[in-house]
Formats: structure tokens, C-alpha cells, sequence
């Protein structure tokens, strides 16, 4: 049979309808198969750490015979925002139902007030509601990892090599890829990556972990690269290095009050990309 396909936009979605006869005269419409929403996990909490936007996926899942093309739109209360305000796909009719998902990021902006907010998920006439508590940050203690979340930018990235993936407390070496920032521009030096704070900060110590193995040579790791700490208006080099090859540089420093940090990479062992699996900050000691 041939289908054509419809806009039914009072229901939120497009139903696949029967062609009109031999004779001319369209046949009726028949109610759309029923398409569930969900989200998962069904309720969230948040903190305004840019890097580390909370997330859930938001589920269509066709449960009738016929496929359909559907939209899901979703709303965040404000201030709060969201990485997809609608998402729309092709729902399949199959047996066993097949769950169409999309992930979506919240992103809670600075200065946000803790406390409990809605994301609102309709389509057609179903609502879920998404539940997200956003809590304050907490105080940090003494030795953690001050750069952990924060506001991460970089001269360019490599695909997925995302620059949040830097700051995202994992620096494991294993992990590469999917835990590290490269760099987009192969070939070219310089390259930079920065850590940015909302407020001032003071630091004394500043670890980059660069892609190698721990114990042999990080033949892939950056090689000449300086450390920096934000300045005014310029940038102060806190440590330089040339002709490195481990993993993880610890470069201490006096006590510096700051608002961001930087590595300016000038080359790399394989002469390609940038690479890091973390920049950690820390207070002095
Ligand atoms: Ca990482």
C-alpha cells in the first residue's frame, strides 16, 4: 500500500495515513498509534559547574502497529536551559517495541538559586515532568582539585575530544579516548586549553596529565608546552617546559590569586594534536 505522510500538529505528530482510493476519495483518518514518552532517570540533580551539565535521555517508543513520524518538545523552568528543545524522529512499528532515546544536557547557569525545578516533556497530549534539584556548590576542602567542572575553552578540538573532558576529574590513561581534550589543528602549534573561574581563586599548584602511559614515555603527550596563570590582562608562565615526555607534570609555584589558568602547547611528542587527559588545580599548601 502506498503512504503518505501528514502533519497532525493539534497531536504532535505525523501520522502515516492510507493514500486516497482508486476513486479519488481521501479515506479517514484513523486515530495515531500511541507513542509513549519517558525520561530516564525520571528526576535529576544539578550544580552550575559549566563542564558538568546534568543529563537524562528522553524516550519515544511506538507501542502501535503503524510508524510514525513524532516530536517531542521540551521546556526547561528558567533560568535553567537545555541542550535540545525538541526532538523529533522516526518511530517504527516494531514488535518488540523499539525505544527511539536522545540525550539531552541541562545546563544551570552562575548564580542560579539552589532549589527545585521543572523540565516539561509533551507530546502530543502526554507530560512528563523531569523533576531537577539544583543544589549549591559546596565549599571546596582542602586538596581538591579546584579546576574540576569549571569552565573549559581551547584554542580548537579534535571531534569528540571534547574540551570538558579535561576538567572531568578522570585522567585515567586507560580512559583515552572519551576522558581527554586534542586539539583540531594537526600539525600546527601553538595550541592552548584554559581553565576559567567565575571568581578569583588562589593557586599553588597546577598538574597536567598528557596522553601516555604512566612509567614510559608519553610518545602521543605534549613535549614543549607552558603552564600560565591569568594576570590582568596577560598571562604569567608558571612553569615551562621543553623536550618533556611523562604523563603527569606537577608544576608548583608562590601562591597566585587568579581567575584562570592556561597550557600553551608548542609542540607535541607526535607532532600532530594537543593532547590532554586533565588540567588539575589546586590551593597552595
Ligand atoms: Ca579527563
Amino acid at each position: 500500500m502506498k503512504k503518505i505522510l501528514l502533519p497532525a500538529a493539534a497531536a504532535g505528530l505525523t501520522l502515516v495515513l492510507a493514500a486516497p482510493s482508486a476513486s479519488g476519495a481521501p479515506r479517514p483518518a484513523r486515530p495515531g498509534p500511541p507513542v509513549v514518552l519517558s525520561a530516564s532517570p525520571a528526576a535529576l540533580t544539578a550544580t552550575e559547574l559549566p563542564c558538568l551539565p546534568a543529563k537524562f535521555d528522553v524516550t519515544m517508543t511506538n507501542t502501535g502497529t503503524t510508524p510514525v513520524f513524532a516530536d517531542a518538545f521540551l521546556e526547561a523552568d528558567r533560568p535553567l536551559t537545555l541542550s535540545d528543545s525538541v526532538f523529533s524522529t522516526y518511530l517504527p512499528a516494531a514488535d518488540p517495541d523499539q525505544p527511539v532515546s536522545r540525550p539531552v544536557k541541562v545546563r544551570v547557569p552562575r548564580g542560579t538559586t539552589p532549589g527545585d525545578y521543572d523540565i516539561e516533556l509533551t507530546t502530543g497530549r502526554q507530560r512528563v515532568v523531569v523533576p531537577v534539584t539544583v543544589e549549591a556548590l559546596p565549599e571546596p576542602a582542602p586538596g581538591d582539585n579546584l579546576a574540576y567542572g569549571q569552565q573549559a575553552t581551547a584554542s580548537s578540538t579534535h571531534g569528540s575530544h571534547a574540551v570538558c573532558s579535561a576538567v572531568d576529574g578522570d585522567s585515567t590513561y586507560a580512559n583515552w579516548p572519551g576522558t581527554g581534550w586534542s586539539d583540531g589543528t594537526r600539525g600546527t602549534f601553538p595550541d592552548w586549553f584554559t581553565v576559567t573561574w567565575p571568581e578569583q581563586v588562589e593557586l599553588g599548584r597546577i598538574e597536567t596529565v598528557t596522553y601516555g602511559a604512566p612509567g614510559s614515555p608519553a610518545t602521543r603527550g605534549i613535549k614543549d608546552f607552558d603552564v600560565q596563570v591569568k594576570s590582568g590582562a596577560d598571562w604569567r608562565t608558571v612553569g615551562s617546559y621543553r623536550g618533556n615526555t611523562v604523563d603527569r607534570v606537577v608544576t608548583t609555584f608562590d601562591p597566585v590569586t587568579t581567575d584562570a589558568v592556561r597550557v600553551l602547547v608548542h609542540s607535541s611528542n607526535s607532532g600532530d594534536y594537543s593532547r590532554l587527559l586533565e588540567l588539575e588545580a589546586y590551593a597552595p599548601q
